[in-house]
């Protein structure tokens, strides 16, 4: 019997207040994990605890910026008193800056480096040891098409996603004789509140022109959602994928597979 049952594991996800975070640690709490989250707003973490404590989930939800070393590591050994030592992590924590890459500044450079980066460096460190003692651990790096793809004005983006892709192979590579599995799940593009500028209504009501250009570049035909996400995050916590290690599992309905609709 192919095992994706969770019950007792400790799952952290980094940027689990809303978006795809909350959807996956929604997914990992359903499968029997308990969760712990973090943000860094305070108003977005109360309003998370409600929306968990809404579906029956008691997350432990932190304010902790995953950029900040000394945060992560009090919040890992929090973790670890308060549930147990993470079984699960999901380097979820992101943003984006769409900005030409002549008018981008370093600093804002770094800061998408930082987030989407480092950071899931700085985390992975935290709770390798641990997974270590425990003899099995399941690191899950939220890519991007970006990990595969360049477009205009996400340079920093797509260089952090590329080097997402390749430092989840490295934990995979480095870490793996510790039964220790580290994948990525590549999402295409995700109806949330980061990609909500380019969905927008135009003025005169129809749909942004980056909008249709997405959903003509998804054999699917429209942009998935948070739900689509679910069943393979909890494939990859689980001991289903004990086998999978480095590998990118891209979720994006079919835009990495294809050229693009043909002229008529
Ligand atoms: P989102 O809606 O903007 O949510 C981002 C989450 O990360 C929020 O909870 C945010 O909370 C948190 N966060 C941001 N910076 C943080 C930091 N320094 N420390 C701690 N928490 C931080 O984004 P999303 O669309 O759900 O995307 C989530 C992940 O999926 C990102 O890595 C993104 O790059 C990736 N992704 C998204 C799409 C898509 O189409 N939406 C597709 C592929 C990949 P606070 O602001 O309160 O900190
Ligand atoms: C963008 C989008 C994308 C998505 C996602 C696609 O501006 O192109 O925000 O980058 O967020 O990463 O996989």
């Amino acid at each position: 019997m192919v095992n994706f049952s969770l019950k007792d594991k400790v799952a952290l996800v980094t940027g689990g207040s809303y978006g795809i975070g909350f959807a996956i640690a929604k997914a990992l709490a359903q499968a029997g994990a308990r969760i712990a989250f973090n943000c860094r707003s305070e108003e977005h973490l109360n309003q998370a605890l409600l929306d968990y404590k809404a579906l029956g989930i008691e997350a432990l939800g932190y304010i902790c910026d995953v950029t900040q070393e000394d945060q992560v590591q009090k919040m890992v050994e929090d973790i670890k008193q308060r549930l147990g030592i993470i079984d699960i992590l999901v380097n979820n924590a992101g943003i984006i800056k769409r900005i030409p890459m002549t008018e981008m500044s370093v600093e804002e450079y770094k800061q998408v480096i930082d987030i989407d980066l480092t950071a899931p460096f700085i985390v992975s460190k935290a709770v390798i040891p641990g997974m270590i003692t425990k003899g099995h651990g399941k690191i899950i790096n939220i890519c991007s098409m970006m990990s595969e793809l360049g477009r205009e004005t996400v340079s920093a983006y797509a260089a952090a996603k590329g080097g997402l892709k390749m430092l989840t192979r490295n934990i995979a590579s480095e870490y793996g004789e510790y039964n220790i599995q580290c994948n990525g799940i590549g999402p295409g593009y995700i109806a949330t509140p980061q990609t909500a500028p380019l969905r927008e209504r135009q003025p005169d009501g129809s749909r942004h022109p980056f909008d249709s250009f997405i959903v003509s570049k998804t054999p699917a035909a429209r942009w998935g959602t948070t739900e689509d996400l679910e069943g393979p995050a909890v494939f990859l916590a689980s001991d289903a994928s004990n086998f999978v290690n480095g590998h990118i599992l891209y979720v994006d309905g079919g835009i990495l597979a294809y050229i693009g609709k043909q002229p008529k």
